[in-house]
């Protein structure tokens, strides 16, 4: 059973290194939310060598991670969850204010200016996992 688990271990291990060689993260920060907001943005940008798509997003410091467009239609902000974020080879995708964001939904804990959040971006190729890459978003103030 030990010896399964360091297997599987290792496994997981690889996978994450690849899927770091693949894709370069850049730029990851979490806008401070209001005070007792249970949700707060984040945003990144994202370049991979190869086409492929960020299929999940995972936090140890928020419930669930979505991912979401966002949108003004008739005066109305709207924002909807995605299913996944289509990376072209070599085009950096960029998640700002106003745009595609990964939303936080139920911090653990309130989040204060200068807060590392661990966020693993898990991507896929058609149907297969090609790998993980975990980055630390910086909590920031949003600027006025
Ligand atoms: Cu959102």
């Amino acid at each position: 059973m030990r010896k399964l688990m360091l297997v599987f271990l290792t496994l997981m291990m690889v996978q994450v290194s690849y899927a770091a060689d693949l894709v370069k993260v850049t730029d990851a920060w979490v806008r401070l939310p209001p005070p007792s907001a249970q949700i707060a943005a984040a945003y990144l940008t994202l370049e991979s060598k190869q086409t492929l798509s960020l299929s999940s997003v995972t936090s140890p410091a928020a419930e669930v991670v979505e991912m979401h467009s966002m949108s003004t239609k008739n005066g109305v902000m709207q924002m909807r969850q995605l299913k996944a974020l289509k990376l072209v080879a070599g085009k950096p995708l960029t998640l700002e204010p106003g745009g595609l964001h990964l939303m936080l939904i139920n911090p653990k804990k309130p989040l204060q200016v200068g807060d590392k959040v661990p966020l693993l971006l898990t991507f896929k190729q058609g149907k297969r996992v090609v790998g993980a890459v975990s980055v630390q978003a910086i909590v920031k103030a949003p600027a006025h």
